[in-house]
């Protein structure tokens, strides 16, 4: 092994230019025949330091004179396709030859080293350089979506639960991604067993009320756990859908009349009105006489429908009675309804 071992070296020696795949050869060689390697050293640095930067003094690290590293001339062989570090021949420092984003290079992997060889020729000797690259918390948590938007009915049961999605950051240890928090808390709260790898769910917590409030707008936070803490949001717009939940209410219970003696069929009595708080059909009244009134009585008036009109439709017999009471009801579309009274003399 030795033999063919020098033979190469010898080979590799004679050439000026040296390429990258015989120099891994050569390194291939070393990994057979351990003893050559002839010591190593670790550094431990942050991420994203400035080109030029300095990592440490390899010469002075590892005990080598400053002119055995330009005779031997020095350098470095890493694996990676990007080459991250420099060897100064000049004064023995290892320096940052390009940014070193821990994101890019290790993603989630911690720890996160580059491996590097300080080769020199005449004689072949090898070094080994660890350098740890520590996580900077340079990447805030991010949504993948700016905003969600929801359609909620008033009616819903409260525990009701709604999927909100997840939030990513990069970094890794305490510079991940850490917790929610979503506001306001009025309706609506985080489960708190969801979220990390999970989904972050809401929780209905109190009821919703369309008539109070039909739109509702929240803010999910999510927040990392570096020391200058960074975060991202994402808007929660909910619409409240509309539930029949209210009836219709007059705006009198006793309306009254006054119908002067022999008063035509058609003559305009008095106008009711009732309100109803919902939405649409839901809010939509209509006007009729209560079907508890006697029939006989009942087809004396007419109730327009939609306007609430009362008027004549036959003609009062007042030796039977001088005063006289009608039921009349609003309904809207959903089956609720009130009753009010309607007066005359
Ligand atoms: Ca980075
Ligand atoms: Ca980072
Ligand atoms: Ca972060
Ligand atoms: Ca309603």
């Amino acid at each position: 092994m030795s033999v063919i071992l020098s033979l190469r070296l010898q080979s590799l020696n004679s050439k000026m230019d040296i390429s990258a795949m015989q120099w891994r050869t050569v390194l291939l060689f070393f990994v057979f025949c351990s003893e050559c390697a002839c010591g190593q050293i670790s550094y431990s640095i942050p991420e994203e330091m400035a080109i030029g930067s300095m990592i440490g003094n390899i010469a002075q690290d590892l005990g080598l004179d400053i002119k055995r590293l330009k005779s031997g001339k020095a350098r470095i062989f890493s694996g990676e396709s990007m080459e991250y570090v420099d060897l100064n021949r000049e004064n023995g420092l290892l320096l940052i030859k390009e940014k070193i984003d821990r994101e890019s290079l290790c993603a989630k992997l911690t720890p996160c080293a580059l491996h590097l060889q300080i080769i020199m020729e005449n004689p072949m000797e090898l070094y080994s350089v660890t350098v740890e690259i520590t996580d900077v918390n340079d990447n805030a948590p991010t949504f993948q979506k700016n905003e969600m938007r929801f359609d909620i009915s008033e009616s819903a049961m409260i525990g009701a639960r709604f999927v909100l999605g997840k939030a990513a950051d990069p970094d890794v240890g305490i510079n991940g991604l850490r917790s929610y928090s979503l506001k306001p808390t009025d309706n609506f709260v985080l489960d708190k067993e969801s979220g990390g790898e999970k989904n972050v769910e809401m929780i209905l917590q109190k009821p919703l009320d369309r008539e109070k409030e039909s739109q509702i707008t929240l803010t999910l936070t999510a927040f990392d756990g570096g020391e200058s803490r960074l975060s991202g949001t994402m808007q929660i717009y909910i619409t409240i859908m509309d539930a029949n939940d209210n009836a219709p209410v007059f705006t009198q219970k006793v309306y009254k009349a006054a119908i002067i003696e022999n008063a035509k069929k058609g003559t305009k009595l008095t106008r009711v009105s009732a309100s109803d708080a919902d939405e649409g059909s839901n809010g939509h009244v209509s006007y009729y006489i209560s079907d508890a009134v006697d029939i006989f009585l009942a087809d004396l008036f007419l109730v327009d429908q939609q306007s609430g009109e009362v008027t004549l439709n036959g003609l009062i017999d007042y030796e039977k009675s001088s005063i006289h009471q009608l039921d009349i009801q609003a309904r809207d579309q959903g089956g609720l309804s009130d009753t009010c009274k309607l007066v005359y003399r």
